[in-house]
């Protein structure tokens, strides 16, 4: 019984007990008009707070998109920078992952039902994801440098919670946002309020046009290959 009697100022003199740093959550909207003919919802769109000063790096973490129904679920796909993306094949049938784009040159080869593939992403970017053999498959991973980020909701709402002080930006990505380039909007989180508001982020997908992508080869993939539809939809 005595030692339920450890006063709490005692647990915090002697370390035992630590208070959470006072943090805020931050909300915001993402707003897109015009919107694009394939887009029905905003829930790919990914947003994320770039925190000026670097944080430290993590150890690696895995993060998975699965190739299921020939499609990659989910089609966006945010993480940290350093992660591994995980690439399990959940389909009776050969898959391939691949991009040629800047953000992360990688092919991880043809592999069987059943099995994985995995990636190491090191640097941030944008990298459009696509299948050798499926010209419909593709998918968007976006590696951000900072532990804060999310994808909005079907109407472009999006939240974060427990955001320590400090100034960040707020940076938004859509796939097909037509604008010369997606906005980036200053915030100063200084705890003093629980939670902050951002501004409403608009966007305009006028001008989106679906064009078929090229296969690893940068060819127009084989005649007889599924129709190259656009699998950004939500299913
Ligand atoms: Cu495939």
């Amino acid at each position: 019984m005595q030692l339920l009697r450890i006063s709490f100022s005692a647990l915090l003199l002697h370390g035992l007990l630590v208070l959470p740093a006072p943090c805020s959550s931050v909300t915001g909207r993402v707003e897109v008009s015009p919107r694009a003919r394939h887009s029905r919802t905003l829930s790919d769109i990914a947003v994320w707070l770039d925190p000026v000063s670097t944080p430290p790096k993590p150890q690696p973490e895995h993060v998975r998109l699965l190739q299921k129904g020939k499609a990659f679920h989910p089609h966006v796909l945010v993480v940290r920078t350093g992660t591994v993306v995980d690439f399990p094949n959940a389909d009776p049938i050969f898959h391939n992952a691949f991009s040629t784009y800047d953000g992360q040159l990688f092919d991880v080869g043809l592999y069987p039902p059943g099995t994985n593939r995995s990636i190491h992403f090191r640097r941030p970017g944008v990298v459009r994801v696509f299948c050798n053999i499926h010209p419909a498959m593709s998918a968007v991973i976006v590696v951000v440098d900072s532990p804060y980020f999310t994808t909005a909701s079907d109407n472009g709402e999006y939240r974060f919670m427990n955001i320590p002080a400090g100034s960040y930006r707020v940076n938004v990505y859509d796939e097909r946002a037509t604008g010369e380039r997606q906005p980036v909007i200053p915030l100063k989180i200084d705890n003093s309020a629980p939670q902050v508001a951002v501004p409403v982020i608009r966007l305009s997908e006028a001008g989106f046009v679906h064009a078929p992508h090229k296969n690893k080869f940068g060819l127009d993939y084989p005649p007889g290959s599924d129709a190259a539809t656009y699998d950004g939809d939500p299913k």
